[in-house]
């Protein structure tokens, strides 16, 4: 099942809105086929592993991190597959919550087919792996992960507004693990005005999925010769209804998508973003500043996830990473769950989930 979640993890960041999902079959102690979900679209982990194994799927043990489903979509069922291949045991790593796909097991052990959960450790790593998806499913919004790159006393910017390189070259490495994962990269328009980011997806020529690069920009004040509209991949600016229409026609021009959405006091609802941004399959994006973004993320409740980047220096004052209201008492403070920490040279990550009370 390890070797599966590995598998999975081969299309990270290229299979929304769909999981993903990693299958290995096994027959006489031996692994006769492996597969992944590559794409939407695409054939499912099962299906891709079946294929390959041929007649000799017969009386194997099929290791899936995904409950098989069991639905006609963009492919057909794979508990038919798993069936009709005549596959003895299926051991799965977590249930379907897709309503539209679930019931698989079920399916299996009606004709006959051993299909049982994965041991319970196993069943915490394959539900990590699905965290987003999952997330999206049940909540109708992206799961979204909030980076920092601040100072030790939590600033972004000196009071100047000055903020190249606040941490180094092993935290930006590591920064961009994150950009591979996630479907789209949102930023303000005021980091575009101040630091006119490119926000590469494919940093140092990885191959990366083309994330959605997304400004947040109620005035629609991105200029139209800003980087991010000459590095590749798609850009979509966010702004407000009363937006103007010939600002929005220049940045058409300009090769941006303009989604103009409600909000009160001229600024798009973040929740209405990232409905929207759902509703195009996103599952899992980040927010990369700035501070009123981060700010208004953090208020509005909908921050899941932190990486906080923290490098040896000290401002005593500047622009904070995080700008909003905060909370109204320390029980209300944002507050992190699994927690982990790495040393990325001089630098420190600090990352975890939202706490759910
Ligand atoms: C995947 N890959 O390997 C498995 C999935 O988009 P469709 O029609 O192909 O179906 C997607 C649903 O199928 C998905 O939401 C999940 O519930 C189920 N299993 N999906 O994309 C896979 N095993
Ligand atoms: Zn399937």
């Amino acid at each position: 099942m390890r070797r599966a979640i590995e598998l999975a993890r081969q299309a990270e960041g290229f299979t929304h809105p769909n999981p993903m999902v990693g299958c290995v079959l096994v027959k006489d102690g031996k692994v006769i086929a492996e597969g992944f979900h590559a794409r939407p679209g695409e054939a499912h982990a099962e299906a891709m592993a079946l294929k390959e194994a041929g007649e000799n799927a017969r009386g194997a043990t099929a290791y899936v991190t995904l409950e098989p489903c069991n639905h006609y979509g963009r492919t057909p069922p794979c508990s038919h597959g798993l069936i009709d291949a005549g596959v003895a045991r299926v051991v799965y790593g977590m249930r379907d919550v897709n309503p539209v796909a679930e019931g698989g097991a079920e399916a299996l052990r009606k004709a006959g087919i051993a299909a049982e959960l994965a041991p319970v450790e196993v069943r915490a790593e394959c539900a990590a792996l699905v965290r987003p998806w999952v997330h999206a499913m049940k909540c109708w919004r992206p799961w979204v992960t909030a980076k920092l790159a601040m100072t030790l006393d939590g600033y972004t910017a000196t009071p100047s507004g000055e903020s190249k390189w606040i941490t180094g070259p092993e935290a930006r490495r590591r920064g961009h693990d994150l950009r591979q994962r996630t479907d789209a990269i949102i930023v303000g328009s005021g980091t575009v005005l101040a630091d006119d980011p490119g926000l590469d997806p494919r940093p140092e020529g990885r191959d990366v999925a083309p994330s959605l690069k997304v400004v947040m920009d109620s005035g629609l004040r991105t200029p139209v010769d800003a980087k991010l509209l000459a590095t590749p991949g798609p850009v979509l600016i966010i702004g407000h209804d009363d937006a103007d229409h010939d600002r929005a026609s220049a940045l058409e021009a300009a090769g941006a998508e303009i989604a103009l959405l409600p909000g009160a006091d001229g600024r798009p609802d973040l929740k209405e973003a990232l409905r929207y941004l759902h509703s195009r399959g996103l599952v899992d994006v980040m927010i990369e500043g700035g501070g009123t973004l981060l700010g208004a993320a953090f208020d509005a409740g909908v921050v899941d996830e932190v990486w906080a980047f923290v490098a040896p220096v000290l401002f005593g004052a500047g622009r904070p990473a995080i700008a909003g209201r905060g909370p109204e008492s320390l029980a209300d403070a944002f507050q992190l769950t699994k927690v982990e920490t790495e040393t990325l040279g001089p630098d420190i990550l600090v990352r975890g989930l939202k706490e759910r009370t």
